[in-house]
């Protein structure tokens, strides 16, 4: 039997963490051989609560389960770890300024940054789902210096895979028929998902679906305002979904993706006009617990247009943050 290894997760009490814990537990995100020890992080006040989450792990008597630790230090809850979903931020409260929640989800991350920078196993695989995600990695990444940066990611399969089932369900076309799907940019409503590369049941995609005005003034909308119709229809933002994502993004990327492309939100090296060190939504692939950036790809101008204004929001916040960027 293998030895288990260490997963943190932050936010464990809030509401993705409902959804993502028992998952992680049974085997679902690296493997049904794999013994987890999970390391929970939350702020002071929500530890009672995390307790009563805990109890419900417990009494699942999951068999891959080695061990949970809750915790309100960073440092403790860091202490080397292998995987670390970065899950619990500040959420916008009303009248909060942009400015506001960016500054204090900066501190947040600023923190957490430093003490994976301490503390983590030096292969720690990162993933931040706290939004905003592609701001929040940037400032993690930039808080520890002696982690190497392809450690860090932002969530972006949700959009991935929100792309994937509109694109199956105009297709009529199950999802695992579909190849090749990219989102590019910010986790926000100007991503761009791009069906240029697609195949759908080995056919072009956009010849598939042959209707350039439903692709433009339909299907990007839909995909990017898809968080907005789910809070407006549920009362609550996606939960269920975006766990399932974050499992998505750590499988493929600890366990390989065989050759398949997922959306990753990595740093740039200066790929596709894209700045080096902005984290962007970008086409990988995944082998050995390695990401690696599809590369080569033509970009028209519609797509350099799309590209360029996500990029520019990511400029902007990233502008806003630059005091805690260091250098
Ligand atoms: P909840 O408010 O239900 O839970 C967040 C939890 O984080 C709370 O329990 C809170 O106490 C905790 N927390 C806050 N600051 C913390 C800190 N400094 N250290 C440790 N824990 C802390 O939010 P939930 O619905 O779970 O969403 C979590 C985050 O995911 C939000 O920022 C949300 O915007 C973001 N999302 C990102 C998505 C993506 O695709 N990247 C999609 C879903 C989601 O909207």
């Amino acid at each position: 039997t293998k030895a288990p290894v260490r997963v943190t997760v932050t936010g464990a009490a809030g509401q993705i963490g409902y959804s993502l814990l028992f998952r992680i537990a049974s085997g679902e995100m690296l493997g049904k051989d794999q013994p987890v020890i999970l390391q929970l992080l939350e702020i002071t006040p929500s530890l009672p609560a995390l307790k009563g989450v805990v109890m419900e792990l417990e009494d699942c008597a999951f068999p891959l389960l080695a061990g949970v630790v809750q915790t309100d230090d960073p440092n403790i809850a860091f202490k080397d770890t292998n995987y670390a979903l970065l899950v619990g931020a500040r959420p916008r409260s009303k009248g909060m300024e942009r400015k506001d929640l960016l500054e204090a989800n900066g501190a947040i991350f600023t923190v957490q940054g430093r003490a994976l920078n301490d503390v983590a196993a030096r292969d720690v695989k990162v993933l931040v789902v706290g939004n905003p995600a592609n701001t929040n990695a940037l400032i993690a990444m930039n808080s520890a210096p002696d982690l190497p940066r392809q450690n860090f990611t932002a969530m972006l399969r949700l959009d991935h895979n929100r792309a994937l089932s509109q694109l199956a369900t105009r297709t009529g076309k199950a999802v695992t028929e579909i190849e090749k799907m990219i989102v590019w940019g910010n986790h926000s409503p100007t991503m761009y998902p791009d069906i240029r590369f697609c195949s759908v049941a080995g056919q072009n995609a956009v010849g598939l679906v042959n209707d350039e005005a439903w692709y433009r003034d339909t299907y990007i909308p839909t995909v990017g305002k898809r968080g907005a119709a789910i809070i407006e229809a549920r009362g609550l933002s996606s939960a269920a979904s975006a766990a399932n994502a974050a499992i998505d993004h750590m499988r493929d990327w600890a366990l390989g993706t065989n050759g398949k492309w997922v959306t990753m939100g990595v740093c740039s090296d200066g790929s596709y006009g894209i700045p080096e060190g902005i984290i962007y939504g970008m086409p990988v692939t995944c082998a050995g617990g390695k990401w690696e950036l599809v590369k080569g790809l033509e970009i028209d101008a519609f797509s350099r247009e799309k590209m360029d204004a996500t990029l520019q929001e990511l400029t902007e916040e990233r502008d806003g943050v630059k005091h805690l960027l260091g250098k």
